[in-house]
């Protein structure tokens, strides 16, 4: 597929998804969406890649759903929002969920409505202090989609997660790492580095854990105690077969840094 609003690059097992429509904040259309949903299904089926970073061109990291796509004015035929949230969101945040390697979402600038919620949905969140979150649905009479429902009180807890969604006040990086919606937030002056240091050391990971790992975290949302020590057996027994669990052990007892294959 020919891409014209996101960029996708592989290299050195990271792969790097950039939403760019700039001028538009990164706001999701159609076409987006299919570009997107493309990407992600090349790098699930590439065995190259260790990593998958998803971040924004220009100032912004995504505004959402592209209100300029919906003729909703009075006297025009409403849009099937839910048809919208089924054939487009919900497929995006379940593809980022599934696949078997870290996301990493470098939130660049400001990531509002269904760009929060994206952002949320990625496995590790690391922001610019310029950056901000903001749960714009309320402003446009919507719920938080994309998720939105399900991460916001699961990370931030009921209250908070009730005067983000009602609200919709702009949550600023640092505050949003504080209250632990997200992993980290660096310095503008800083960012470019901290994430590049990010992907290079989940590259260089044993990917076959770190995908377990997402997988086990995920699974235990929903799960007792009984069923999350049965998950973690069958799993541990599973990656004690592994060449990097091998490789980890060997690097250990012989002191010298792993060399892991992710296989
Ligand atoms: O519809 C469905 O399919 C259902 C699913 C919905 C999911 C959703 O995401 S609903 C929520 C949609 N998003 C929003 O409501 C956010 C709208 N944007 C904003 O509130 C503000 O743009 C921001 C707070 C994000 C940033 O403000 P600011 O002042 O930094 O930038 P700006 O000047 O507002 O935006 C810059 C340009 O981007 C501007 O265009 P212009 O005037 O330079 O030609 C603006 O119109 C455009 N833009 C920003 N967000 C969107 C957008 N254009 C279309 N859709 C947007 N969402």
């Amino acid at each position: 597929m020919r891409y014209e609003n996101i960029k996708f690059e592989t290299s050195k097992g990271i792969g790097r998804i950039t939403l760019n429509r700039p001028d538009r904040l990164n706001s999701f259309t159609s076409a987006m969406h299919a570009e997107v949903r493309d990407a992600l299904a090349a790098a699930k089926n590439d065995a190259a890649l260790r990593v998958l970073l998803l971040t924004g061109a220009g100032r912004g990291f995504c505004a959402g759903q592209d209100l300029s796509d919906r003729a909703v004015a009075p006297g025009e035929t409403a849009v099937d929002l839910g048809a919208s949230i089924e054939n487009n969101y919900r497929p995006l945040v379940l593809a980022l969920r599934a696949l078997p390697l870290p996301v990493v979402c470098a939130v660049n600038g400001v990531a509002a409505g269904a760009g929060a919620n994206l952002a949320l949905a990625c496995d590790i969140v690391i922001a610019t202090k310029s950056a901000a979150f903001i749960q714009a649905f309320c402003k446009i009479g919507l719920i938080p989609d994309s998720g939105g429902t399900y991460f916001l009180p699961r990370f931030v807890g009921t209250p908070r997660a009730m005067g983000l969604a009602l609200l919709g006040d702009k949550l600023h990086a640092e505050q949003a790492a504080a209250w632990g919606l997200i992993w980290k937030c660096v310095d503008d002056s800083e960012f470019a580095d901290a994430v590049e240091a990010l992907l290079t050391q989940l590259a260089q990971a044993p990917t076959r854990g770190l995908a377990e790992i997402k997988r086990a975290l995920y699974a235990s949302v929903g799960n007792t105690l009984e069923t999350q020590l049965d998950l973690e057996r069958d799993v541990q027994r599973e990656l004690g077969y592994s060449a990097d669990y091998r490789e980890g052990v060997a690097a250990f007892l012989e002191k010298r840094p792993p060399r892991f294959s992710g296989k």
